[in-house]
């Protein structure tokens, strides 16, 4: 049953058991209207609302999102709540989130484990609290602080929420003995009915110009997001207006919320994320191998991000360099990491310390006997892989995994150079890897189904957000960067400036233009890359040549002071440099490129189009599992809007036929083969079939 109701002594007892996360979706709703109606009747004095399992009610039921409403509508259960002549009272353990917490701020009421935290992360879907939350919170906490709370999506643990004034109690011991406790010592104090919704905010405590400057503030935080503006509207009509006319306010904006593209887009991501770990064809009986200790190959700036990233889940971390000095260099760069944090107040001097304490550094293999896992991350050479490879292979234990954090060579050769490539496995993760939630694993052609499960489990444990990648030159990113970065040198070198590239693509909402991001890695780093291949595998020159003429002037970039932008060196801020454009021209020129303005909407398309039509090979191919792991890769990994739902998921809404129509236009206008329109894309766009139909099998 998924509500079911008690009556103990003189308190009814409404419990909710809808596994995974109790999320509110129509007949949890239904059971709990019911059961208040049951309770109204009844010969109590309270009514006690908790959760079985992991967690307090997560929310809305997501799923539902864009289907028929069916009722009671949560708002409408949450009024019955809140109007109940009993005092009801919310016992929240694990995480009250969204609807879940809307739920409870209509109880009169709330207490929760000190374990316990609560939120309303709608933001993060392109939502807003649609079931009072905008109303209610205000009245407790204030406008400040609930424009904080519901604009970030942060969640406040019990004991901040208790300080905020969100919960009224900080429960000790069992939850339900001790919600029980709290409803009779509330019984006993006669403490009535506190109804949120009879609290008034003081007018004058956040005025016009207040919102005004808060909004300008999200523009720039929450650049082109509509929900968090909404938010803004509504606390605003909290203020203005009578409760009622408060909540239809917030209700009319919150159905246009899950009506628009971008909250459906962020709904998309929310799934795809946790659809990306689960690998299809590995049984369930697969057990992750244990984890308990990590070494990790190189200590420069790749390394130490990634042994921060263990250490900051409580796993230790055996960091090993060639040299004592490469070694010394790592530790210091992750002390100075660590020492930020704390300056910014993320981590506090303790936890750091603790988390410090967790890595410590090597100059020698035998260190390594005892791990389970081996994270090479050294020079990017497969000669070096390779001696790294054969030496784990010697020193590290049977069963250890063995991986490479490998870019772009092929992982089955460095499997290859070990007696057991079944326990070696792609890890490529992403800079700054104590920061970036993507992870590729990559799968080679012997690693065992263990070893991807183990990864899979290990990904989530430190924070990550895994997704399997198949073997071929750049796995899903960096094969779909490669298209990505040409069409930006290419428009550069046909008369777009860089500067018209970069805004062209951030206003779409991609978190840095293609030339920023040149300009912060180092142009140095390509240039390096390059000289090591041959003239065939280099490509189109007009696709690297104004790259190359910029390093050869010793533009590397941000660290330079100057790339394809010129950079201040106090403030680092950038500006077009003229230089720069003399050696567009003069590349232009050496390679009889006649220039001419480009639109940006024939930039944007180019630089979109050209991703959407790797990723149906990627999929055709099998190297990405499905198109939402494409667009996890994109949105974690490369600063694609989430709000935009990544690529695969923009061509979608944009529809297939029109994507083919774009493509093919590109490629009778250039002749180059990569503008050949993907196959997949082809058969999909004749036989009139979505990517999921595709997926379901009907392809
Ligand atoms: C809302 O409430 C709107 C209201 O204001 C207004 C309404 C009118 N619905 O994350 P996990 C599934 S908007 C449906 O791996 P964890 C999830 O897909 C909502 N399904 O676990 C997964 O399924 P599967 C506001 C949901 O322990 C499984 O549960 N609330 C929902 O790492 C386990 O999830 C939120 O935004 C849901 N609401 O983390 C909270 N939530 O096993 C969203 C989860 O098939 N949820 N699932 O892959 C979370 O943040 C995390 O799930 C939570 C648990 C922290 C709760």
């Amino acid at each position: 049953m998924l509500v079911s109701y008690q009556k103990v002594d003189d308190i009814g007892v409404i419990s909710i058991d809808n596994p995974p996360v109790n999320a509110l979706s129509q007949g949890v709703r239904q059971g709990i209207l019911d059961a208040i109606k049951s309770a109204e009747d009844d010969d109590i004095k309270a009514i006690v609302i908790l959760c079985e399992g992991r967690t307090f009610i997560a929310g809305a039921d997501i799923s539902e999102f864009g289907k028929p409403v069916q009722e009671p509508t949560l708002p409408q259960l949450n009024t019955a709540i809140e109007s109940s002549g009993k005092s009801v009272i919310a016992a929240i353990h694990g995480t009250a989130l969204g609807g879940g917490f809307e739920l409870a701020l209509s109880c009169h009421y709330r207490c929760a484990q000190a374990s316990a935290s609560v939120g309303l992360p709608e933001v993060t879907l392109g939502l807003l609290p649609g079931a009072g939350g905008t109303q209610r919170v205000p009245r407790l906490i204030g406008v400040k602080a609930a424009l904080d709370l519901m604009t970030t999506g942060n969640k406040a643990g019990a004991n901040e929420a208790r300080d905020l004034g969100l919960i009224d109690r900080v429960l000790k011991g069992d939850l339900k003995e001790a919600a029980m406790d709290y409803a009779r010592e509330l019984i006993a104090k006669g403490a009535g009915l506190r109804r949120v919704r009879d609290i008034s905010i003081p007018a004058t405590s956040f005025g016009k110009e207040a919102f005004e400057d808060y909004r300008q503030q999200l523009n720039k935080r929450k650049r082109g997001q509509e929900a968090p503006q909404k938010i803004v509207s509504c606390v605003e009509a909290a203020m203005d207006k009578p409760f009622e006319e408060g909540l239809a306010y917030e209700r009319s904006c919150f159905v246009e919320c899950v009506q628009s593209e971008q909250s459906a887009a962020l709904r998309h991501i929310f799934f795809a994320e946790r659809q990306a770990p689960k690998v299809a064809g590995i049984a369930k009986s697969v057990v992750p191998r244990p984890v308990q200790r990590v070494g990790i190959i190189g200590a420069g700036t790749m390394g130490g991000g990634i042994a921060m990233s263990f250490a900051n889940a409580g796993i230790p971390v055996t960091l090993l360099d060639a040299s004592e000095e490469g070694l010394e260099r790592g530790l210091a760069l992750i002390d100075k990491n660590y020492g930020i944090s704390v300056s910014k107040g993320k981590l506090s001097e303790e936890q750091a310390t603790e988390r410090e304490a967790l890595i410590s550094g090597t100059v020698d293999y035998e260190e390594l006997v005892d791990v389970d896992l081996v994270i090479e991350a050294v020079f990017e050479s497969m000669d070096v892989k390779r001696q790294v490879f054969s030496r784990l292979d010697e020193v590290c234990k049977q069963g250890a995994i063995l991986a490479t954090n490998t870019s772009y060579l092929d992982v089955n050769e460095i499997a290859g150079s070990t007696s057991r490539p079944q326990d070696v496995v792609g890890l490529h993760f992403f800079s700054p890897a104590n920061v970036m939630r993507l992870l590729e694993v990559v799968k080679a052609e012997s690693t065992a189904d263990e070893v991807i499960t183990t990864a899979m489990a290990l990904g989530k444990r430190i924070g990550k957000v895994p997704v399997l990648a198949g073997v071929c030159y750049g796995f899903i990113g960096n094969r779909m960067l490669r298209q990505y970065a040409r069409e930006a040198q290419l428009c550069m070198i046909e008369g777009a400036e860089p500067a018209q590239i970069d805004g062209v693509l951030t206003n779409f909402g991609m978190a840095m233009g293609p030339l920023s991001v040149g300009d912060l890695a180092g142009l140095d780093i390509g240039y390096k890359a390059r000289q090591a291949l041959t003239d065939e595998q280099k490509g189109d020159p007009r696709s690297y040549c104004i790259a190359d003429a910029l390093v050869e002037l010793g533009r590397l970039g941000q660290k330079a002071g100057a790339g394809y932008y010129k950079y201040d060196p106090d403030t680092r801020a950038r500006s077009t440099d003229p230089v720069v454009l003399d050696v567009i021209r003069e590349q232009a020129r050496k390679h009889g490129v006649q220039r001419r303005e480009l639109s940006d909407e024939e930039i944007l398309d180019r630089h979109l189009l050209a991703l959407i039509n790797e990723g149906f090979r990627i999929l055709e191919e099998g190297i990405a599992q499905r198109p939402g792991d494409i667009d996890v890769v994109y949105v974690h990994g490369y600063g694609f809007p989430s709000y935009r739902g990544g690529p695969m998921f923009y061509a979608s809404q944009r529809g297939l036929g029109n994507v083919l129509g774009s493509i093919e236009k590109l490629y009778g206008a250039t002749g180059e083969p990569y503008w050949a329109p993907a196959p997949l894309l082809k058969k999909l766009v004749a036989s009139d079939l979505t990517l999921d139909d595709w997926m379901a099998g009907n392809g």
